[in-house]
């Protein structure tokens, strides 16, 4: 079955890959590439969201551009892991297509309302403001979309404080919506994409599928690793989290998920950011709960579904 999907994003060295797996897999239908700022600026991220399409031959997806900041917080990017132009490492190509227009959020609720109920995934993997302004401007969307599966949080733990990850920190607000309306949400955090890490052997099988944008997705995991994980004995490879939330709507079972209540914490000194995962008890059922957590990965299934959509782009020439 092809699931359509809106991927929300802030290119950033692993949105180009989730965008790359979107593109690549037969199983997924990318309806449109939307843009928030985040790892980087609204207008870096959006350049980079369509040179990275251009680089995957995929002209014919849109790209639309959304909020530059945050709702409430002041902004916080993430240049330190990602370098000045949000995709350090590579030379972009210059994109064909124009930048379309409209502004994401206005373009998430229309296409979320002029197709069928249950027929779009949004996958969001920054930044949740676009997100939640889209639920809050037209609330009849969260009834019509299948499901969210969005990149960000932990059940433990942070990276971009002692206990909040980067996604959620920068956006809480927009965070604390997107958690607490009515919908589906899969969190794939990086208690999860921590565990897809992008090692020399899986770089090397990557590099020898021997087309320019094999070598481009090398190039970005050279930068990512060399970056921003260099100084932290936990991460010798790079954590390539922003795919997994792809890979999981191409084949949930690359995943071990756990539903319990998630929200998110926006009052704390220390913990502002904090996706709070309550797993005590039994799992809840599913009519309980439609919130869950991805837990455990499955290290071959995924790199096998990133190399594959690789490749598949490649043969297009
Ligand atoms: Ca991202």
């Amino acid at each position: 079955m092809v699931e359509k999907i809106i991927l929300d994003c802030d290119p950033g060295h692993d949105d180009a890959v989730a965008i790359i797996l979107a593109v690549g897999n037969p199983n997924i239908d990318l309806l449109g590439v939307t843009t928030v700022g985040g790892n980087q600026s609204l207008e870096k991220v959006t350049y980079n969201a369509r040179a990275v399409l251009e680089m995957a031959h995929a002209t014919n997806i849109p790209v639309h551009a959304g909020c530059d900041r945050p709702i409430v917080q002041p902004q916080e990017i993430a240049a330190s892991i990602h370098g000045e132009t949000g995709l350090d490492g590579v030379e972009l190509p210059v994109p064909s297509r124009p930048l379309d227009e409209g502004h994401a959020v206005n373009w998430i609720v229309d296409t979320i309302m002029n197709n069928e109920p249950g027929t779009i995934s949004l996958v969001p993997t920054g930044p949740l403001t676009n997100i939640a302004l889209a639920a809050r401007l037209e609330p009849r969307i969260v009834e019509r979309v299948k499901q969210v599966v969005l990149m960000g949080g932990a059940y433990h733990g942070g990276n971009w404080s002692a206990c909040a990850e980067f996604n959620i920190k920068a956006d809480p607000e927009a965070a604390h919506i997107v958690f607490n309306e009515s919908w589906l949400v899969t969190m794939v955090g990086i208690n999860v994409t921590e565990q897809a890490l992008c090692t020399p052997p899986v770089q090397q099988k990557i590099q020898e599928i021997g087309t320019d944008l094999s070598q481009f997705v090398s190039d970005l995991m050279d930068f990512f690793r060399d970056s921003s994980y260099k100084n932290d004995p936990d991460f010798v490879d790079p954590p390539v989290h922003d795919p997994c939330t792809v890979a999981y709507l191409i084949d949930p079972t690359v995943f071990t998920t756990r539903r319990c209540p998630i929200d998110v914490e926006l009052r704390g000194d220390l913990t502002v950011g904090m996706t709070v995962c309550d797993l005590r008890g039994l799992e809840p059922s599913a009519d309980e709960c439609n919130k869950q957590v991805a837990v455990k990965l499955d290290f071959n299934k995924f790199w096998g579904l990133v190399e594959d959509a690789i490749a598949r782009i490649g043969r297009c020439l």
